[in-house]
C-alpha cells in the first residue's frame, strides 16, 4: 500500500514532532503540517485536539487514513511503509538496542532536558520574562546522568542501535540539538563531547536541515535560545 501524504499535527518546536518530520524525510515520505496557530489550526488542549490526542499531547498523525498518536507508534508505521532502506535494524540485537533507547529517551531524557531546561529558553516564565534557573538548575544532576549514558553508547558505536542508523537517532537528535541552544545545555555537553561528533554525521543530513529550519521557522518571538538575536 503506498499511502498519500502523511498529515502531521503539531508544531516542529516539539522535538517529538520533529522526530516524525525527520521520519518522513528520511523515508520519502510526503507530509503536510496542521499546526496551531499556522496552517490549519487544530488548537492544543481543544475538542479538536483530544480526537487527535486523548492526552492532549503532540504529535498525532493520519496515515492511509487512519488516525496515531505516540511518536513511536508514528514513525514505525511510517517506516513499514515506505520503500527503501528501513530506519529499524533487521538484526534482533539491534532492533532490540533501537526500542531501549527510544524507551529510555522517553522516560529519561525528554523531561529533564526539554520540559526542565529546553522549553524554559523557548517559552521563559522567569523573572523579567527570562528563563528561571532554578528549575533549570534543579535539573542539572538528572541531565548529566542523562548525557553521561548517551556519552558511553556513542563513545562505542557510530549509532544507538550499533552500525544501524535508526529511529533512535532520529529521536535523541532534535533533543540535543535544541539542547544546543541553552547555555547549560552547550555546557553540559562539553563534558560529553562524544555525544556531538557522532551527532554531526545526523545533524548533517539533508533531512535534518531541512527539519531544523522548519523548527526554527516556528520558535516564538521572546525566546531566549543563545544561538539567535531574539533575546
Ligand atoms: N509519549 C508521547 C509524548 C508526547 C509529548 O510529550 N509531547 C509534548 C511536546 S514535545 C507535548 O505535547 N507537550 C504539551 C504538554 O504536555 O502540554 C509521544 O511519544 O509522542
Amino acid at each position: 500500500m503506498k499511502p498519500s501524504s502523511i498529515k502531521i499535527i503539531g508544531t516542529p518546536i516539539s522535538h517529538y514532532v520533529e522526530t516524525v518530520i525527520l521520519t518522513c524525510e528520511e523515508r520519502g515520505a510526503s507530509y503536510t503540517l496542521q499546526v496551531n496557530g499556522h496552517d490549519t489550526p487544530v488548537a492544543l488542549k481543544t475538542p479538536d485536539h483530544l480526537l487527535w490526542h486523548p492526552f492532549a499531547k503532540i504529535p498525532a498523525a493520519e496515515i492511509a487514513g487512519a488516525k496515531f498518536y505516540e511518536t513511536s507508534a508514528i514513525c514505525r508505521c511510517i517506516d513499514l511503509l515506505f520503500e527503501g532502506t528501513s530506519l529499524v535494524p533487521q538484526e534482533p540485537l539491534a532492533a532490540a538496542r533501537m526500542e531501549q533507547w527510544i524507551s529510555s529517551i522517553n522516560c529519561y531524557y525528554h523531561r529533564p532536558c526539554i520540559s526542565n531546561l529546553v522549553s524554559h529558553y523557548v517559552f521563559p516564565r522567569g523573572p523579567q520574562g527570562k528563563p528561571d534557573k532554578s528549575i533549570i538548575q534543579a535539573a542539572m544532576p538528572e541531565i548529566q546522568a542523562a548525557l553521561r549514558q548517551l556519552s558511553y553508547a556513542y563513545a562505542q558505536n557510530d549509532y544507538l542501535a550499533g552500525q544501524h542508523f535508526s529511529l533512535a537517532d532520529l529521536f535523541i537528535a532534535p533533543i540535543i540539538r535544541q539542547m544546543q541552544q541553552t547555555p547549560e545545555g552547550q555546557e553540559c555537553l562539553s563534558f560529553f563531547p562524544v555525544i556531538e561528533e557522532k551527532l554531526c554525521r545526523v545533524f548533517g543530513r539533508p533531512s535534518f536541515q531541512r527539519t531544523h529550519q522548519l523548527y526554527r521557522s516556528y520558535l516564538p518571538e521572546g525566546h531566549c535560545l543563545v544561538d539567535d538575536t531574539a533575546c
